[in-house]
């Protein structure tokens, strides 16, 4: 089966991307071989989990309408990490037919046990953008599973702002460790400090104090062409700040939704969350820092730590291959850093009134690795919560209270709410299944009922953060922090929405029925 995506004269436009056929399948197949690859993204060799043998793993292009199907041979042999998987595809709203296929373990489906495979069915409906996938087993893609997923629009709305936007001009950002994160997580459950990381990698290269001088990462352009840089923090932990010298960055898509295009120097990324900003390669010949420090815990727990280091080039067409000669800064002095409530939406959609508030209350149990959400740490459940609506569950209290699960009517307007924090820790809200109206972003005092950007992934913390959605995609649909060793430690809910729908509409298939039953055999080391 194929489908028209443009006219004649529109395909001339995709040239970057696929120029000959007048229609696309509609099947997209994909493979990701997960296993244990030895690889040095910042120079200390080690082993890890990666897709096809990479880190990022190879990022997955489509055109909007497309159906990926995403086979996941697991081939993991490592016994200093976990071995079972599970990939969810972030920022894709699945539907309710589709919920079991979303990849979030024990809410929607059971880890892919070693030695096994099972292929992930993703419709990607009318959704465009820049999303990402990773493992989503406890804190697994720290220990590399992450890679892109980049929907391409003929009919973008920006198309005329930019002239190249192709594999070349992704900008993926990642935290770095050295150690296996199941060594990590031991450490942090025993001292209830979190993490911190050796290193920030820019397109899966980075460098740490003390470390051998790798190559940076290299994105080339061509002097007056204008670029679409999809920036993508793949980060488990660590905020990036990222800004090009002296080029200005226009954005224009914010987690998926196209904005009205907003030009800032710095753009402050929590995990999670995804930009897309065109530049214009009008300045001299040369070569320039692509800057992108971090933050994330205290440099003193970890001396490998350097934000500076964390960079790649920009590197002309004509310049010398080389560093850029100019000083290694964190970014520009004065540059106008992004505020989030200045973005709008390019396509308004007035949020609808509120049906329902839920409020919901973080807090830390001090000095311990548990965080709570209104009182509860989230614990994930033996059975995955889909497995047990299909079962019948259908209230809250069907549900043991360690699930933190909210049962939620279809098609309301739902209204999510933050409290103020006296800290300034941002936590990224990331909610599964649909994206979410942002009315209050931490960035501003106010609220914006009028126009609000649309997205999947916010900051929560300091004055408070506002969110509201629609439950018109039925589904038990997890809402939690995406620094996963927060989410590990419990800070995560379960927004399920009509169990009465789900049961109606979701057919799961054989092959996912029999995810629980093998996980569940296997012996705790293979889990
Ligand atoms: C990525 O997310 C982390 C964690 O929220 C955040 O500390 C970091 O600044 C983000 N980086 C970028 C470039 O947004
Ligand atoms: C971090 O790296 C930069 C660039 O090499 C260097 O100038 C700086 O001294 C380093 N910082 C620390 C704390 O070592
Ligand atoms: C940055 O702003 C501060 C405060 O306004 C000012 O004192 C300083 O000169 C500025 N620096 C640069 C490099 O423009
Ligand atoms: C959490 O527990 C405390 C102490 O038991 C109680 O005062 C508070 O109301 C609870 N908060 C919520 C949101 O249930
Ligand atoms: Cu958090």
């Amino acid at each position: 089966m194929h489908f028209f995506l443009a006219s004649t004269a529109l395909l001339a436009l995709l040239k970057p991307h696929r120029a000959s056929a007048a229609s696309v399948d509609f099947i997209k197949t994909v493979t990701l071989d997960i296993a244990n690859h030895d690889l040095a993204p910042d120079g200390f060799q080690r082993s890890t989990i990666v897709a096809n043998g990479q880190y990022p793993g190879p990022a997955i292009t489509a055109f909007k309408g497309q159906k990926l199907l995403v086979t996941v041979n697991n081939k993991l042999t490592d016994s200093s990490m976990r071995r079972s998987t599970t990939v969810s595809f972030d920022g894709i709203f699945q539907t309710t037919e589709n919920a079991y296929n979303e990849g979030s373990a024990f809410v929607t489906t059971c880890p892919i046990a070693p030695g096994a495979s099972y292929t992930y069915e993703v419709p990607l409906g009318g959704q465009t953008g820049t999303y990402w996938y990773h493992s989503e087993l406890s804190v697994q893609y720290v220990d590399g599973l992450r890679g892109a997923l980049i929907i391409y629009d003929p009919f973008d709305p920006h198309r005329n702002l930019y002239d190249v936007d192709d594999l070349s001009t992704l900008l993926q950002l990642g935290d770095w460790w050295q150690i296996p994160s199941v060594t990590l997580l031991t450490g942090y459950e025993g001292t209830g400090i979190v993490p911190v990381s050796d290193s920030g990698t820019v397109n899966g290269i980075g460098r740490y104090q003390g470390g051998p001088a790798v190559p940076f990462a290299v994105t080339n352009v061509v002097s007056g062409k204008r670029y679409r840089l999809r920036i993508i923090n793949q980060s488990a932990r660590n905020v990036f700040t990222v800004s090009i010298d002296n080029h200005p960055l226009t954005i224009i898509e914010a987690d998926g939704v196209s904005t009205v295009p907003h030009t800032v120097d710095i753009i402050e990324m929590l995990a999670g969350q995804r930009y897309s900003v065109v530049i214009n390669a009008n300045q001299p010949v040369a070569n320039y820092w692509i800057n992108a420090p971090f933050v994330g815990g205290l440099p003193s727990r970890n001396l490998h730590q350097n934000a500076t280091l964390s960079r790649s080039i920009l590197r002309y067409k004509g310049a010398p291959i080389a560093e850029p000669t100019t000083p290694w800064t964190l970014g520009p002095v004065n540059g106008t850093v992004l505020v989030e409530a200045d973005l709008a939406p390019l396509v308004n959609t007035v949020p609808p009134p509120v049906d329902i508030t839920i409020s919901l209350d973080l807090q830390v149990v001090a000095g311990k690795a548990i965080w709570n959400v209104n009182n509860i740490s989230y614990l994930p459940p033996k059975v995955p919560t889909l497995n047990q609506v299909l079962a019948g569950a259908s209230n809250s209290a069907d549900f043991d209270p360690t699930e933190n699960t909210f049962v939620l009517p279809a098609h309301k307007t739902i209204q999510i709410e933050f409290p103020p924090t006296e800290d300034d820790d941002a936590h990224p809200f990331h909610l599964h299944g649909s994206n979410f109206w942002l009315i209050k972003s931490m960035s501003s005092p106010n609220q914006n009922t009028v126009n609000p950007i649309r997205r999947d992934v916010a900051g929560v913390g300091g004055s408070g953060t506002i969110v509201r959605f629609r439950t018109d995609n039925p589904g038990p649909w997890m809402f939690h922090c995406h620094i996963f060793w927060h989410k590990q430690a419990g800070l995560a809910t379960v927004m399920l929405s009509s169990p009465a729908d789900i049961r109606q509409n979701a057919n799961p298939s054989a092959a996912w029925k029999e995810l629980c039953p093998t996980y569940d055999a296997l012996p705790a080391e293979l889990q």
